[in-house]
């Protein structure tokens, strides 16, 4: 199957729904014969990027690290799905500057901060209030909402498999796929 190459870049807060959703896609990207990678937390911030934590630095250092390695993956031929919270606007846009016009599609997972610490999936929000967490995103570290996303998740509203079926439709539209 022809497919463009390009990395879906996932953004958004703790329990918007990022690894979820990027999870769900790849599934069906894969019975559509799609060849992907998926980078998050659980493959890099144990691995390559053990070594950073949450302060802003850190997450600039993580950030510009994902970007480069995306690079890899789209100049290999794959499609890339990224999903951490990435908070900050200039981090996002570094990464972008590190692609071709239509290689970075930024996705953000959109729920508001309440949902987030209402579904509260690990229970860190709950830490985090208590003190026992530092740093934690939007709650003492900001998250600031991309002005350039290509595909807006509500998923307030949504389902993950409306959600799923939204960026397929991009994906298609444009045709990456
Ligand atoms: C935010 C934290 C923190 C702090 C640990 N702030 O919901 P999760 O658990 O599974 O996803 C969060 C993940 C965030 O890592 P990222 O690499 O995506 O962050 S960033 O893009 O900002 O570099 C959360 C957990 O790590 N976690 N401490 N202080 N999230």
């Amino acid at each position: 199957n022809k497919h463009l190459s390009a990395t879906l870049w996932f953004t958004g807060l703790s329990g918007s729904g990022k690894s979820t959703i990027s999870v769900e896609l790849e599934k069906k990207l894969h019975e559509l014969g799609v060849r992907t990678y998926r980078l998050d937390g659980d493959n890099v911030r144990h691995g390559l990027n053990h070594d950073l934590g949450f302060s802003d630095e850190d997450r600039l250092e993580n950030i510009r690290r994902i970007g480069e390695v995306s690079r890899l993956f789209v100049d290999a031929g794959v499609l890339t799905l990224t999903a951490f919270i990435s908070p900050f606007r200039k981090d996002r846009d570094q990464v972008r500057s590190l692609f071709a016009e239509g290689e970075f599609i930024e996705i953000h997972v959109k729920a508001s901060i309440e949902a987030c610490e209402a579904r509260d999936p690990k229970g860190l929000y709950k830490q985090a209030r208590k003190g026992q967490i530092k740093d934690f995103t939007g709650i003492h570290s900001p998250y600031e909402e991309p002005y350039t996303a290509e595909i807006i998740l509500d998923t307030e509203k949504n389902s993950v498999d409306e959600s799923v079926d939204q960026i397929i439709s991009y994906l298609k539209k444009n045709h990456y796929l």
